[in-house]
């Protein structure tokens, strides 16, 4: 594996290049070109800057979180086929530049979804976190005004401004689809990119749908292991694979992460790992990576991903925000590293016990 940090580039984050790359063992970074639209066919010379700003700083670009799906696709609108055409020329234009893991997702409406953003921790640390109470008490249409307050100033992926101002008319366009609709629009798109995927052996790793499950009656399809064995098999293509995010999958407390992994041998292009407190059920809080922080097993997720011989990126993923650091919720610098030193730790000591 090749241990990594998201990175939003030097427009939008708060956490340097500098700073990344004296985390031990970090050696590259996520990132995207975080200015463009879902639709929108990428520059190459931005892609190719981009890629070019990150090595001089001694890190290389491991993949790219995410090129973003345009809702006609995901809808199947009668329109789809040009917005297909154009993700597949920044297909393209990545695998001219070296790049060969793309994350995506193909979620309705909202990318992620949490109810707080700041919610204090025992240790005084604030976490990202989410009630299933919360969600059915809330308008949907007011999500966004609920959660914008407590950015840090800054915009959070899946939550742009300009696309929350969208929502009422997004929520018309997914009235009518249900998860056998979405399971075909899915296809549909991945039939027509995989040849090109295969032309500059570019790996594509669906993000799963977080929280697992439907919310504000939208239908959501990456969710448990028959989902993702179904999409797999629909396509049955190694270049059609997965984002294993155990935060996200794990949101889901009957989805087995470690039995998940195994499941997906050479399927999983791209790992993030994390760990969450359950309070209930439907209550739960980002907690700092080491297990005994919060309800998963970090360990046993490292292994499995050892033992299926992964060799792609791994990233630590939301952080808590600890020591006064102000950046976008989840992705400051301290708490990423704290995690990312942790895995690489876990990591080691299963290469070792293996030799
Ligand atoms: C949240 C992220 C997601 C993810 C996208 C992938 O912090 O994990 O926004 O990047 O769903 O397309």
């Amino acid at each position: 594996m090749q241990m990594t940090l998201r990175w939003y580039g030097s427009k939008y984050d708060t956490v340097t290049l500098k700073q990344i790359r004296q985390i031990p063992g970090v050696t590259g970074v996520i990132s995207t070109l975080y200015g463009t639209a879902p639709g929108e066919v990428w520059e190459l010379a931005d892609i190719l800057a981009l890629k070019k700003e990150i090595e001089n700083a001694g890190l290389s670009l491991a993949g790219i979180e995410s090129v973003n799906i345009h809702d006609a696709i995901k809808v199947g609108s009668p329109d789809r086929d040009m917005y297909i055409n154009n993700y597949i020329t920044t297909l393209e234009r990545l695998g001219q530049a070296g790049i060969h893991m793309v994350c995506y997702n193909f979620m309705p409406v909202f990318d992620w979804t949490r109810t707080e953003l700041a919610r204090m921790r025992p240790d005084g640390s604030t976490v990202l976190a989410y009630t299933q109470e919360a969600v059915d008490a809330l308008d949907p249409e007011k999500m966004f005004d609920s959660i914008a307050g407590e950015m840090n100033g800054t915009v959070m992926p899946g939550w742009e401004p300009e696309r929350m101002a969208r929502v009422k008319e997004l929520f018309a366009l997914y009235k009518d689809m249900d998860d056998e609709k979405l399971f075909a629009n899915l296809k549909y798109f991945l039939e027509r990119i995989m040849p090109t995927c295969d032309k500059y052996n570019i790996n594509m790793a669906i993000h799963p749908d977080d929280p697992a499950w439907s919310v504000f009656g939208l239908p959501r399809i990456i969710i448990n292991k028959k989902n993702i064995l179904r999409m797999m098999q629909m396509v049955d293509n190694p270049h059609n694979g997965v984002t294993f995010c155990s935060g996200s999958y794990g949101t889901n407390l009957d989805n087995d992460l470690p039995d998940m992994i195994r499941s997906l041998k050479d399927r999983i292009h791209f790992a993030h790992v994390r760990n969450l407190k359950f309070n209930t059920p439907t209550d739960f809080e980002e907690a700092a990576h080491l297990s005994s922080d919060g309800t998963f097993d970090m360990y046993e997720i490292m292994l499995a991903l050892y033992d299926i011989g992964f060799t792609g990126p791994i990233r630590p993923d939301h952080g808590r925000m600890i020591w006064d650091e102000v950046a976008m919720p989840g992705y400051g610098l301290y708490d990423r590293a704290l995690g990312a030193t942790y895995l690489n730790g876990l990591w080691e000591a299963i290469e070792k016990q293996h030799l």
